[in-house]
């Protein structure tokens, strides 16, 4: 566990194969320049920096997010070369978005109680951890205000932009706290999640950080104003509310070994999509089982709704709601009147479709 965040980094292969050698060789000049600034912080207040590098490895994921600030911003420029400034900053917003991932993340494993994340035991599970973790989620938490602050406090958008990261983070938080009430004991009644819980659940708690954020980052960069773009908002909400959908569905059905996580879902009572799909189509046997099954830890428990979402042939249902939200995204997206946009739009729906981690 004592490997530096960069070192990481270098061996991460899907981040390598996302970018190519080019794009990979310069956000991680531009990582090494932010954790400099990080280092020097830490050391100044601990005297030691050691227990900060090891959360280098919540690191290791696919870096969508932060990848789209600097592809959006290249596209919303319209092929004109970004300058060196532009890639550095527009990198610097990416690792921040990263880090609020990984703050989220590091939260929301306690909070599910989740076993792993991208390929290891989660940050709370390592012995010498535990709830630890809780300050170590706050401490990358307080580090994005410092990144912005060092690197943008003189841009004209710097209000602007705290404002966008201070708003999307109680968005989400507030999309944790609907995930993690809905499912507390004594209130476990299946006929509440319906398809709009479930959207309010997915929109807050994933769609605002993970898409309407990195495209927000790009317009400031290229000097929009975010009131302009309420349409484009729309747009990633619905495919962060895509991309949610598939998250669940993975859950059960991925394979850990890809998505790096082992699902907790059916244990934990969630609003998933797959449960308000099955309580849909389930008659009243079907029903009954689901309600004597789910938000057990039981293995056999889980078993039996995993069964259920087999016989209602859940995954040919997903199947056809992947296709038919691709296709109205698509629309929505060709309707926006602008080209830039609706290839900024468009990219990053591509990384997402039919994605299998
Ligand atoms: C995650 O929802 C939302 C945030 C804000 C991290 P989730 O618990 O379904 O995510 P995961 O499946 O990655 O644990
Ligand atoms: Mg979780
Ligand atoms: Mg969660
Ligand atoms: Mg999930």
């Amino acid at each position: 566990m004592n490997v530096c965040i960069s070192e990481l980094l270098l061996l991460n292969v899907s981040f390598v194969s996302i970018c190519g050698r080019c794009w990979t060789t310069l956000c991680l000049e531009v990582w090494d320049a932010l954790k400099v600034d990080l280092q020097k912080d830490v050391k100044l207040i601990l005297g030691c920096s050691k227990w900060f590098s090891n959360v280098g490895w919540i690191f290791t994921g696919k870096l969508n997010r932060g990848l789209s600030v600097v592809d959006s911003l290249k596209l919303l420029k319209e092929g004109e070369d970004l300058t060196e400034d532009e890639i550095f900053l527009s990198s610097t917003l990416g690792w921040c978005i990263e880090w609020l991932q990984a703050y989220f993340l590091v939260l929301d494993d306690i909070m599910d109680a989740s076993h792993t994340r991208r390929g290891q035991p989660c940050w709370f599970r390592l012995p010498k951890v535990g709830m630890i973790a809780v300050n170590d989620g706050i401490l990358l938490r307080n580090h994005i205000p410092r990144m912005l602050k060092k690197h943008f406090r003189n841009k004209d958008y710097y209000v602007d932009l705290l404002d966008l990261f201070n708003e999307v983070e109680f968005q989400t938080a507030h999309g944790q706290m609907i995930d993690l009430i809905t499912t507390l004991e004594g209130e476990k009644d299946l006929s509440k999640y319906t398809e709009s819980l479930h959207r309010r659940i997915v929109q807050y708690k994933t769609a605002y950080y993970s898409f309407y954020l990195p495209v927000a980052c790009a317009l400031l960069m290229a000097g929009e104003k975010l009131e302009n773009h309420i349409e484009v908002q729309n747009i990633l909400v619905e495919m962060g509310t895509y991309f949610q959908v598939q998250d669940d569905y993975l859950d059960c059905f991925g394979d850990p070994e890809t998505i790096g996580k082992i699902g907790t879902d059916i244990e934990d009572f969630k609003c998933s999509w797959l449960v308000v799909k099955a309580f849909q189509l389930s008659n009243d046997e079907q029903k009954k089982l689901l309600l004597e099954n789910y938000g057990k830890a039981d293995p056999g428990n889980v078993a039996k709704v995993k069964a259920l979402y087999h016989e209602l042939n859940l995954q040919g249902v997903f199947e056809e709601y992947e296709s038919k939200s691709y296709e109205k995204i698509i629309t929505s997206i060709e309707a926006h009147p602008s080209k830039a946009v609706q290839a900024v739009l468009k990219s990053f729906l591509g990384k997402i479709y039919k994605r299998q981690k």
